[in-house]
């Protein structure tokens, strides 16, 4: 028989993880299971906030099939638990289950874990073992990440563009320059984030609903709009169906009161210029526990975000087109001097049916 190795047994606990990709928010998404005699005996994931962490469902896996989890390993995607939060520690339940061994992909960075997982497995005699594809692990939880360490959401930006670089002609036809594949593909994005966020912009032009329809989902993304003034009609479409936060930067007692009834929640965060204060609202969507924030604006707010050091990938879809003079994806000063560039690297370039997906993360990261 062929021997699963280690790097094996973690890999099948990412793809483990990956089933929770669009429901474990504000938690990380996290895939464990329990190999014995080179043999599988439970598999789980973390479920929905509050519910089981994937190492307590990998044990309840192996015992619904009647296995003796006595003497397993555990892979984890992320060190187990060792604090009582909404559930109690995983570190504690791997330890009365008699699981002799954890491999652990990489650390748990919530400063209420932080090493102390894998020393109780430790110090109650498991052998254990990190990191192990830790930069795959990094990947698959970079927002929860990011807010553990520094209190503000992974931002990642998406536009879509010809490969001249252009969203809509000046006149603003701007429907479907990519294919099908890539607007599907978006979906994909926008289910994974914690939130998404446009600007009155796009909403007053666009009327998006901002939610996931391509496929069937347990969760819809929280709605949050940019809109200073507060112009959002009560009757938007991203105000339906769960409402939205609506982020202002002049007071408006009336029309907050009204968009209030219309099922939107006000949040005032004015900079000295009268605009919303975004590197502030990062921070508050921070401390909302956001770990993904997923931005589809226009070309104005987009380049504000940028210039404010508020992102930190974009996610660029080209098409292969021409559309000569028209509108581009982030409005951005002119330079002077080729030292201020913007520098950002390719993390992945992907083709996505007839289009090209690109991930480009800035520099500073
Ligand atoms: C694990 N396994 O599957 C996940 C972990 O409030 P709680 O009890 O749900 O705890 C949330 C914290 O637990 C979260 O911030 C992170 O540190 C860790 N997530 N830990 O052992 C899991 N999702
Ligand atoms: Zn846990």
């Amino acid at each position: 028989m062929e021997i699963l190795s280690d790097q094996q047994a973690m890999q099948l606990a990412l793809d483990w993880a990956e089933k929770g990709l669009t429901t474990t928010t504000p938690n990380p998404r996290v895939g464990c299971i329990l190999v014995k005699n080179n043999q599988v005996i439970g598999a789980g994931f973390t479920q929905p906030a509050g519910q089981a962490h994937a190492e307590v469902q990998a044990l309840r896996d192996a015992q619904s099939r009647g296995n003796d989890v006595r003497g397993a390993t555990a892979y984890v995607t992320l060190e187990p638990c060792s604090h009582f939060g909404r559930t109690p520690p995983c570190a504690d339940a791997l330890i009365e289950a008699g699981i002799e061994r954890v491999v652990a992909a990489i650390l748990d960075p919530n400063p209420q874990v932080a090493g102390r997982g894998l020393a109780k497995l430790k110090a109650a005699g498991v052998a254990v073992q990190s990191p192990l594809l830790e930069a795959a692990a990094y990947e698959m939880n970079i927002g929860f990440f990011k807010r553990m360490r520094t209190g503000l959401p992974w931002v990642r930006m998406k536009a879509a563009a010809s490969l001249d670089g252009k969203t809509a002609l000046h006149n603003n036809q701007s429907q479907w320059i990519t294919g099908p594949e890539a607007r599907a593909d978006g979906h994909h994005w926008r289910a994974r984030a914690c939130a998404i966020l446009t600007g009155i912009g796009t909403l007053l032009e666009d009327d998006p609903q901002l939610t996931v329809r391509a496929f069937p989902v347990t969760r819809q993304p929280k709605r949050i709009i940019v809109d200073s003034k507060l112009q959002t009609p009560i009757t938007a479409k991203a105000l339906q169906d769960g409402g939205a936060l609506i982020v202002h930067a002049q007071r408006n007692p009336e029309r907050e009161a009204e968009l209030i009834a219309a099922g939107a929640e006000c949040v005032y965060l004015p900079n000295a210029h009268g605009k919303v204060d975004l590197p502030e609202l990062m921070r508050e969507l921070g401390r909302r526990e956001i770990n993904e924030l997923h931005i589809e604006a226009g070309s104005k707010l987009n380049g504000s975000l940028i210039r404010e050091g508020c992102v930190d990938e974009l996610l660029v879809y080209l098409a292969p087109s021409l559309l000569g003079d028209a509108r581009g994806m982030f409005e951005l000063p002119a330079l002077t001097d080729l030292r201020d560039i913007q520098q950002l690297s390719f993390h992945q370039v992907t083709q996505i049916g007839a289009d090209i997906r690109l991930l480009a993360r800035f520099k500073k990261h």
